[in-house]
């Protein structure tokens, strides 16, 4: 058996954390507006602190044109009135720090918005001071700007489309990897770099104890911009090919965040800094993870991996493949392994970006409550540290918008052009939409059963997930059985049963598309976790074997602690059995 490298003991205090995200967007309206606020959040905190977590991640609330709902920044020294103010932030540190919590901001900074003002002075001239912040080409050699083609290279945006747009005043072109109002920066100019960090400083000063950094391994680029394979034509007649391999973990990237450690926090040894970190990753190996997380390397404590949201995709995130549950098994217990010695994983199903777990994972109609909560089950008894996205702690499904008239979100809505343009098929597009589509997880988190679901008094900016009658934050309090008080307990779990956040991990039976099983141990802790993905009886008899008289410690159904056969899974039953020795 191998022994970790860290234990519980000596671990830094984020190993045996749980963070909660909150979208503010779609948090709490306090003003009527539809749109969710600082002040809303400050007014349901004790929803957030009863849970037991101990770090909130805040999607961004920087000033913005709202082209990607604040993913776009004008401004990183303000919050969007939208949102609120400086003051009202402050106060909201204060209600987290308050309550035992800490706050973890989001850093974007592979892109600005275009009205930020350092893009605004790149764009005023080829020879303004700033041009060479962000990323400015000519045409390709033998066409005239604007032409089909033109484009300096192929790449395709994240959001559809070429990733560069003309500049018509100065004939060039800017890249931006997501929405055309999203330039990336130049992180190759040190004077860039300097101002990122510059800024970073300034929110710890003023109190914040991380940052989740935005695809934060995109943001050096191979030098050259080389052409990728070409996959598609745009409805605008460019080719586009796949930018991915030279931007993703490009050849400084590693060097780019050890100077952001010391330029930003230079001692980070003090065992009890509240400091933490987690780099958004897409297209990171486990390898490249380990180098990230690596504690003597001072990058990132930890990652987010795409790996396992993207099993049930094939080229494109649209493209919808069938999920095999002995793959999502194995690439977890991959992760789990490749990060056991050095380095540390981030556990998460869903946030603003991917569809509600329950939809995906679990079984949203007849056992919405035991598959949210066997989801729960099986991902906090992992080695790491667990991310809930609001509502899911309500096993929220997703909202499904069968018309394109309601949705909101910028990926959403230049898919649906661009493939409708090229050919698709309407219904298709929405099909994919209401499956993976980004507006899923984003609907106003409801409160109760009142008008608006208790949102707002006003009309909210995007649609409430049907069903909010029932799921909703009051009732799941009230009810001792919901899926709130089930994410509480795995909460508390982690925080007090040490086997749950540095035990070794094993994953069994890989390759059973049902059952998902593994152990954990520590010392002579050992826990058992058996999960039974179907709505059919599962015998696991075979896995828990040896086990009879240990204690359950876990169970997803309801006041069953003592009467579990020890042999059959019920439909989407998931138990934590615990023995020592
Ligand atoms: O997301 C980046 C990302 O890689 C994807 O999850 C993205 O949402 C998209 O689905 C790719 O197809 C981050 C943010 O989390 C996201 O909300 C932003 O839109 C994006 O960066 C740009 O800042």
């Amino acid at each position: 058996m191998t022994t970790s490298a860290t234990t519980a003991d000596e671990s830094p205090w984020w190993q045996k954390a749980v963070v909660y995200q909150v979208y503010p967007r779609s948090f709490a309206d306090s003003d009527g507006d539809g749109v969710g606020d600082l002040r809303g959040i400050i007014d349901h905190l004790d929803h957030i602190a009863r849970l037991g977590v101990d770090v909130i991640w805040l999607s961004p609330v920087y000033r913005s044109p709202m082209d990607d709902n604040g993913y776009d920044i004008s401004d990183y020294e303000d919050i969007d009135p939208l949102f609120g103010d400086l003051a009202t932030f402050d106060e909201l540190v204060a209600g987290i720090h308050a309550r035992g919590m800490r706050l973890m901001m989001d850093l974007v900074v592979n892109h600005t918005s275009d009205e930020h003002p350092w893009f605004v002075a790149s764009r005023s001239s080829p020879l303004a001071p700033q041009r060479d912040w962000y990323v400015w080409r000519p045409p390709r050699e033998g066409f005239e700007a604007g032409a089909p083609g033109a484009e300096p290279n192929n790449w395709e945006s994240f959001f559809s489309g070429p990733a560069w747009e003309l500049d018509e005043a100065s004939g060039e072109y800017y890249l931006h990897l997501f929405s055309r109002k999203q330039p990336d920066l130049d992180w190759e100019n040190p004077a860039v770099r300097g101002a990122v960090h510059a800024m970073m400083r300034r929110w710890l000063e003023r109190g914040v104890d991380g940052f989740r950094m935005d695809v934060i391994n995109l943001i050096s680029k191979v030098p050259g911009l080389p052409d990728g394979v070409v996959h598609a034509t745009s409805a605008s007649g460019s080719p586009l090919g796949d930018g991915a391999p030279f931007v993703t973990n490009g050849p400084r990237i590693h060097e780019f965040l050890r100077e952001m450690n010391e330029a930003v926090w230079a001692d980070r040894s003090a065992p009890d800094l509240p400091l933490v970190t987690v780099g958004e990753m897409p297209g990171s190996t486990v390898e490249e993870a380990r180098l990230y997380t690596d504690p003597a390397r001072h990058e990132l404590d930890m990652v987010f991996t795409f790996e396992h949201v993207g099993l049930d995709q094939g080229r494109t995130k649209f493209d919808r493949l069938p999920l095999r549950v002995s793959r999502l098994k194995q690439v977890l217990a991959r992760w789990q392994d490749g990060l056991a010695e050095v380095g540390w994983n981030s556990l998460y199903w869903g946030n603003h970006d991917q569809p509600r777990a329950v939809s995906r994972f679990g079984d949203d109609a007849a056992y919405r409550v035991l598959s949210a909560k066997l989801l729960a089950t099986v991902l906090h008894l992992h080695r790491g540290t667990p991310y809930v996205y609001q509502g899911e702690e309500l096993g929220m499904p997703n909202a499904g918008f069968a018309r394109i008239e309601d949705y909101r979100d910028i990926e959403s809505l230049n898919h649906h052009r661009e493939a409708t343009a090229s050919g698709v098929a309407p219904g298709d597009v929405l099909a994919a939409l209401q499956w993976i589509g980004r507006d899923n997880a984003r609907t106003p988190m409801p409160w109760d059963d009142g008008p608006q679901a208790g949102f707002t008094t006003g009309t909210p900016w995007l649609r409430l997930t049907p069903g909010h009658e029932q799921v909703n934050a009051a009732a799941a309090w009230a009810d001792p059985d919901s899926v709130l008080h089930h994410y509480r307990h795995l909460v508390a779990l982690r925080h007090h049963e040490p086997a749950v956040s540095h035990g070794d991990f094993a994953l069994l039976a890989p390759d059973d598309e049902i059952l998902w099983a593994f152990t954990r141990q520590l010392g002579s802790t050992r826990l058992l976790v058996v999960a039974n993905l179907s709505g059919a009886d599962l015998d696991v008899s075979a896995v828990t074997d040896g086990w009879r008289a240990a204690e359950v410690i876990s169970t997803n159904y309801a006041a069953s602690k003592g009467d579990w056969s020890g042999t059959t899974l019920r439909p989407w039953e998931a138990v934590v059995l615990r023995r020592t020795a």
